[in-house]
């Protein structure tokens, strides 16, 4: 790296998978490039979220890239799903086995990214005081990069140490002898609190909406099994793509994964059918079910089954109540899997407070003060989630074509044309942006899509020397609408229903259901389809 350089092809904003593989994917087309983090090292998400049991919920074995065959068959997973230490261990392993840290400034966060009309090239400026020119910006900012924290009054007048799970120290912390209050009970915290309950003297745990949550049967993976996934590697990887969800669940038949196909109807049994049913089987009962994500009705009678289970597993009845979702429809948050999370709530040292029984009203130096009383503790977890999919990007100022911002383009709900690109916004492209697939499915493999379509593309243009691409209104608006169409009646838009997915954890934040339902499969689809037809919807200009 010339570290005096500052004119580029391409600035990637964001050393994660999506930065990592696209930084790759640039150097084999001779494009120069430079890729600018805010954190000390590679990794992204899984560099921030290091808190105790962060854990993925995609098996390993797909949950990785497959652009390397070398690489593919060579890494060794160890457990079904793997850890986050494992996880940002091969995220070290691909920097340096592509040589990657060379060409990426780290503790560099980007502040502007402005395209100058006259240049018709992108200005990028950061925190350290130091600029880039580029003719493409790429943002691989990530989906969930950007903490939430709620303005909760009195905070600042804690007294303790304060953690949030998206921001975790790397030395980690070590919660013995202390007493604990953790604020959520999302994917993060159901993750955490079993590992934190086992270490703390006592952990407090206020929930405000209560989840629905799986177990994860997560297990080492035998040395036979891994082999034989790795023989198997194409076929796997090519159902992946063709896949809703970018998994398949290869030879693990657990829940999210695409071949554990539900077939029955819950509307067709019996009240004393489905008690057996949940004697027999528990939580995973209910997958059998094909109707329960689309019939309200189905969808009910899944929970009240749900809700039965916790009364089985949870031994003190106000607990179990406590612990109850209600009011919401199953499959409209993101789903929950866990490794002894319920099974907790039965430890002496772990207190639930249902703040649904009387909510937070101030943060104090010794605990939280609700309208059901004080609770004392010394150390607070915020497991209070992300500004997800917008965050990063409204985080910047970014100016597009006649100093357009993209917070005032977004300030209805996030608009673009297949997450890809933003009208008015020429040669900037977002990774797994909104209206993509992204979040509702198995990243490695959208990322990997987007980058090599991003790629593609930047060839095409080298070839046909061809300076800028853009969206029209036309098709940013149609793809907008699509994008609408197919999540509408879906459990994700119903109206009780209030997940990040749209935008409801943000105080303030457009109600609108930002990722692309249509499944990963018809996606690359679609995105083929276009380039083919001589990029379709977009304006490319000499
Ligand atoms: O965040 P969340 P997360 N007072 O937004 C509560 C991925 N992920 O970090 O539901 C009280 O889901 C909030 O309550 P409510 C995955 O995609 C994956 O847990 O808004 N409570 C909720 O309980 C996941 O979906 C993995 O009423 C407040 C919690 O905080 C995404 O990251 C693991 C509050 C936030 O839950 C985000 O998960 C971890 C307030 N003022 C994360 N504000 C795996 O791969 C918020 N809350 C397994």
């Amino acid at each position: 790296m010339n570290p005096s350089q500052s004119e580029f092809d391409v600035v990637v904003v964001g050393a994660g998978f999506s930065g990592m593989y696209l930084l790759h994917k640039l150097r084999q087309l001779g494009l120069s490039a430079r890729v600018l983090e805010a954190g000390a090292d590679v990794g992204g998400t899984w560099y921030w979220n290091r808190y105790p049991g962060a854990r993925c919920d995609v098996p390993s074995m797909e949950y990785s890239f497959s652009f390397s065959s070398e690489l593919q068959q060579e890494w060794r997973w160890t457990e079904v799903m793997a850890a986050q230490p494992e996880i940002l261990d091969y995220a070290n392993h691909i920097a340096e086995r592509f040589d990657l840290r060379s060409d990426i400034e780290f503790s560099t966060r980007v502040v502007s990214a402005h395209f100058l009309d006259a240049d018709q090239r992108w200005q990028i400026a950061t925190d350290t005081g130091r600029r880039y020119e580029a003719r493409f910006c790429v943002m691989a900012t990530g989906c969930l990069s950007v903490p939430n924290t709620p303005k909760i009054e009195g905070a600042e007048h804690f007294a303790g140490d304060i953690f949030h799970t998206g921001n975790w120290p790397a030395e980690g912390v070590d919660f013995s002898k202390r007493r604990v209050g953790i604020i959520g009970t999302g994917s993060s915290a159901i993750q955490a609190i079993p590992v934190i309950a086992e270490q703390a003297q006592h952990l407090t745990v206020f929930q405000r909406t209560p989840n629905y949550t799986m177990p994860a049967h997560n297990r080492p993976l035998t040395d036979e099994f891994r082999q034989k996934a790795i023989n198997n590697y194409d076929a796997i990887r090519q159902q992946q793509r063709e896949s809703m969800t970018g998994i398949v669940g290869y030879g693990f038949g657990f829940g999210g994964a695409d071949n554990v196909e539900p077939t029955e109807t819950i509307l067709q049994t019996t009240e004393a059918q489905r008690a057996a049913l949940v004697e027999e089987e528990g939580f995973v009962a209910i997958r059998r079910f094909a109707d329960i994500a689309l019939d309200p009705e189905a969808n009910e009678l899944a929970c009240d089954m749900y809700r039965q289970q916790i009364e089985r597993v949870i031994k003190d009845p106000q607990t179990a109540q406590g612990l109850m979702p209600r009011d919401y429809p199953m499959g409209c948050k993101r789903p929950v899997i866990d490794t002894n999370y319920y099974e907790t709530f039965n430890r002496d040292n772990v207190t639930l407070v249902d703040l649904r029984r009387g909510g937070i009203e101030t943060i104090t130096a010794n605990g939280v003060q609700t309208a059901q009383g004080h609770f004392e503790f010394d150390t607070l977890v915020y497991a209070t989630g992300f500004d997800a999919m917008t965050g990063a990007l409204q985080k910047i100022d970014i100016q597009g074509r006649n100093g357009e911002k993209l917070r005032d383009h977004w300030e209805a709900g996030p608009r673009s044309y297949l997450g890809l690109q933003v009208n008015g916004f020429p040669n900037l492209f977002t990774i797994t942006g909104p209206g993509s697939p992204s979040v509702l499915s198995n990243m490695l493999v959208s990322i990997e899509q987007h980058v090599d379509w991003i790629s593609d593309c930047m060839k095409h243009m080298r070839d046909r020397q061809l300076q800028c691409i853009e969206p029209t209104l036309a098709a940013e608006e149609a793809w907008v609408a699509h994008v609408n169409e197919v999540a509408e009646g879906t459990m994700f838009t119903a109206p009780s229903c209030n997940s990040w997915y749209l935008g409801a954890n943000i105080p303030g934040k457009p109600r609108i259901f930002m990722p692309y339902v249509g499944g990963v499969g018809v996606y690359r689809e679609k995105c083929d389809e276009i380039a083919a037809n001589d990029y379709e919807g977009f304006v490319l200009s000499a």
